[in-house]
């Protein structure tokens, strides 16, 4: 971005930089609208203290600290350092040094509590790297392929796409196009995406596994496989074959609610490309069955072959990460959760983490060992964590809350204390991080980003890093980051961190800060290796739980149970990412809308604009129509983590919620990562009569935070 600084030292304008070797000078709406939030009067400037009367008082940084510190040091003291948890939320993945200096803080803590956002999200991915194993030399990349298909992913209004399309996605997508990609869309709405696509499919929203499970089927059936490939590389395709066989494509037209000749299309178009891949957005990962929808996706690109050969160039090794040697062969399929440690629930580890999905249960289910005070970092868990209800309950019930956070959101307006952080642009940072940065850039493009405005006079805001070396230094803990010890004593400088963590890139730190506009860097051609001697790891397309997980799938039906009426589904809106009102376009809209087709208006007797009852069954709501030929009838698809707390006055009444208020945690939660059904949750769409709904809403919510519930 290039940030023009007015006269009072703020900036005055934000643009794209048409310079910048990876945006080209794209910006989408929500970066060009971040002064009305970073300026906002709403924005928090002050660490803010809880009273025993409920209020906010402001207090002194260095004083919340020695607050803070030494409560956790008695919650420590009495309970052991698992009583601390600590739930980061999406703003620090884009935050430089804090996905590694989070971890290292817990590990320096001594508590395996440490949750995020990734676990509600799209984690089907690690449980399918971890169940069937990956391709060291990685897939092939959208700007090399022939084909790609994207099941329940619009990186057109998200740009999240990972691989795939995370900046200018239109305009890349159309040159991909003219070029002769072919793009398959599988998604119960007519996407901003699917506009583009060669081939686009509209299935019932939930039975991603039948659908895919016919491509496989078909694609081995008529042997348009990668033969070669698999012979060498995989393992368990005559069981997987066995256990697909029902999956005809007659069955699977009927269950999806698509033709049969649509699903040939599709297994045809992908499988006769000779490069590509498929790919699964939060469509795939949130819905019943998600990490089987995901491991289908990989037995896709896995039987046709879909990845980087020994000899081919690797187009982004990584300008921050560690060189490395990239080789033609398969990582095996590790399983942490497998093994210790795990929370009180029963699930392991994933990623390093366990599951948010159960971060409620470690928090609220009675016993000495529950997670008692929590941290929570650039999140807002009270709107986006499953069961928002009990998430919420869970949240108040904390002998201490924590939050670096710049607004006074729901979650914040729970907490203990409320210690608002710097933002970009106000701090030192680089842009993508040291193994992330291939997800987001085909070239090898580094940035060192200083600060470029001072934060608001008079105002008292930290960076996030400062709270975890502040609390070790105070908690008296022995505190690495990246494998370095701190100085106890003075804290670092945002450069010092970078420098430690940066030390082992490709590109020295030194070097990457030269470029202040950021650079492509030209290294010697990266070239996939062979294999290792004797490397003879294959990819597990059948292990037993996914077999199982087959047959359970293939037990259910996509009827939608009586009394509910539609599936809801999810969305992004352009204009605001997840709960960040405040600062993607500055105000909020006041509403979550719900897009319905027009037949589905019609049929329920209302007009666009007029108020619906959604039920979940546990839950109503009250929410805005809005008429959208693009999604599937039978669906409402509906945005999240919007909203205040459930159980403050007049909240039924409020056309603002969160969908985590339909997620339910007490069924169709997945093993291994407590992934909860996220979308295709069906509800009961009814024309509203407002006066019921508020008390019906109310009454149940009550009902829900009545203790023991
Ligand atoms: N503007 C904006 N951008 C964002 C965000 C935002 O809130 N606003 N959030 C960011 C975050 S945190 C993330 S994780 C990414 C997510 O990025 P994406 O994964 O691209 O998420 P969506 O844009 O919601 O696209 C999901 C698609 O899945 C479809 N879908 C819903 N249910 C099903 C189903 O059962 N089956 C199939 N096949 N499809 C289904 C929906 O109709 C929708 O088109 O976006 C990021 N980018
Ligand atoms: N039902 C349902 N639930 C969902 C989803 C869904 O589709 N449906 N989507 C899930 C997904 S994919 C995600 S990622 C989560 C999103 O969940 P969260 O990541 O918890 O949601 P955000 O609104 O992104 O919260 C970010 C918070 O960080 C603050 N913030 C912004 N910038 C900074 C900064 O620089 N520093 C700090 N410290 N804080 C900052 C913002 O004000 C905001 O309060 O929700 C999940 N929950
Ligand atoms: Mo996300």
């Amino acid at each position: 971005m290039i940030a023009t600084r007015g006269e009072d030292g703020r900036i005055a304008r934000l643009r794209g930089d048409p310079e910048h070797g990876h945006s080209r000078g794209y910006a989408c709406a929500k970066g060009l609208n971040f002064i009305a939030g970073m300026d906002s009067p709403r924005r928090l400037l002050q660490p803010l203290k809880r009273m025993p009367d409920g209020s906010f008082t402001p207090i002194d940084l260095e004083t919340a600290l020695d607050e803070i510190a030494e409560r956790l040091g008695a919650i420590r003291e009495a309970h052991g350092p698992k009583a601390i948890g600590l739930f980061s939320g999406t703003p620090p993945n884009f935050n430089g040094v804090l996905m590694q200096l989070m971890p290292d803080w817990m590990k320096a803590l001594g508590s395996p509590f440490k949750y995020s956002t990734a676990t509600i999200d799209q984690s089907s991915h690690w449980v399918t790297a971890s169940r069937m194993g990956y391709w060291d030399a990685g897939k092939h990349r959208f700007e090399d392929s022939e084909v790609i298909l994207l099941l329940g992913c619009n990186p057109l209004v998200s740009m999240a796409a990972y691989y795939v399309l995370t900046s200018n996605p239109a305009k890349r997508l159309k040159a991909a196009r003219a070029g002769g990609l072919k793009l398959i869309v599988i998604d119960p709405r007519r996407s901003e995406t699917a506009r583009h696509a060669d081939c686009f499919l509209q299935p019932i929203p939930g039975q991603d596994v039948a659908l895919l499970a016919g491509m496989i089927n078909m694609i081995l059936a008529r042997g348009w496989h990668d033969a070669g490939f698999c012979e060498t590389y995989v393992d368990g395709l005559d069981a997987l074959r066995q256990t697909l066989a029902p999956f005809t494509p007659e069955y699977v037209a009927e269950r999806c609610g698509i033709t049969a000749q649509d699903l040939e299309t599709a297994a045809k178009m992908f499988s006769h490309a000779r490069r590509g891949f498929a790919h699964t957005g939060t469509g795939g990962s949130m819905g019943p069955f998600s990490n089987l929808v995901d491991h289908l996706i990989e037995v896709l690109n896995a039987i046709c072959g879909r990845f980087r050969r020994a000899g081919e160039s690797v187009p982004n090794p990584g300008v921050l990460s560690a060189p490395r040697t990239i080789r033609a062969q398969v990582r095996p399929a590790v399983r942490p959760w497998e093994s210790e440690p795990r929370n009180r629930t029963g699930y392991g580890l994933i990623m390093g983490e366990f599951p948010s999905g159960a971060m409620a249960d470690d928090i609220l289910l009675p016993g000495e060992d529950r997670v008692r005070a929590l941290i929570v970092d650039g999140g807002n868990p009270a709107v986006c964590i499953p069961d928002q209800a009990k998430a919420v309950r869970a949240l108040k019930s904390l002998e201490l809350l924590v939050c670096i956070e710049p607004f006074m959101t729901a979650t914040a307006s729970c907490a203990d204390y409320i210690l608002p952080p710097k933002l970009m642009y106000e701090r030192i940072d680089i842009l993508f991080s040291p193994g992330g940065e291939a997800v987001h850039a085909a070239t090898p493009f580094g940035q060192y980003l200083p600060a470029v405005v001072e934060p608001p006079a008079g105002s008292q805001v930290i960076d996030d890093w400062y709270f975890y070396w502040a609390m070790a230094k105070r908690l008296g803990l022995q505190f690495e980051f990246a494998g370095v010890p701190l100085d106890m004593d003075t804290p670092p400088t945002p450069d010092d961190l970078l420098a430690i963590y940066l030390r082992n890139a490709r590109i020295p730190f030194d070097e990457l800060k030269r470029y202040p506009g950021g650079k492509t860097f030209e290294f010697e051609d990266v070239i996939v290796q062979p294999a290792e001697e004797g490397a003879d790891h294959r990819l597990q397309l059948a292990p037993d739980d996914v077999l199982e997980e087959l047959r359970a799938f293939q037990a259910t039906t996509a009827d939608l149970p009586a009394p509910f009426t539609h599936r809801q589904v999810v969305r992004r809106e352009r204009g605001v990412v997840n709960s960040q009102t405040d600062l993607s376009d500055g105000r909020g809209s006041g509403q979550t809308p719900a897009y319905l087709h027009p037949a589905d208006l019609t049929a329920l007797g209302v007009a666009p604009g007029d108020l619906v009852d959604i039920d979940s069954g546990k839950h109503v709501v009250q929410a805005v129509t809005v008429a959208d030929e693009t999604v599937r009838q039978g669906t409402v698809s509906i945005t999240h983590c919007r909203g205040g707390l459930p159980d403050e006055p007049g909240a039924a009444s409020r056309l603002e919620f969160a969908t985590s208020l339909f997620v339910r945690t007490d069924q169709n939660v997945e093993a291994v990562n407590a992934m909860p059904m996220m979308t295709s949750i069906p509800v009961r769409v009814t024309r509203s009569d407002a006066v019921k709904t508020t008390a019906n809403a109310s009454q149940e919510l009550t009902e829900e935070t009545a203790p023991g519930a």
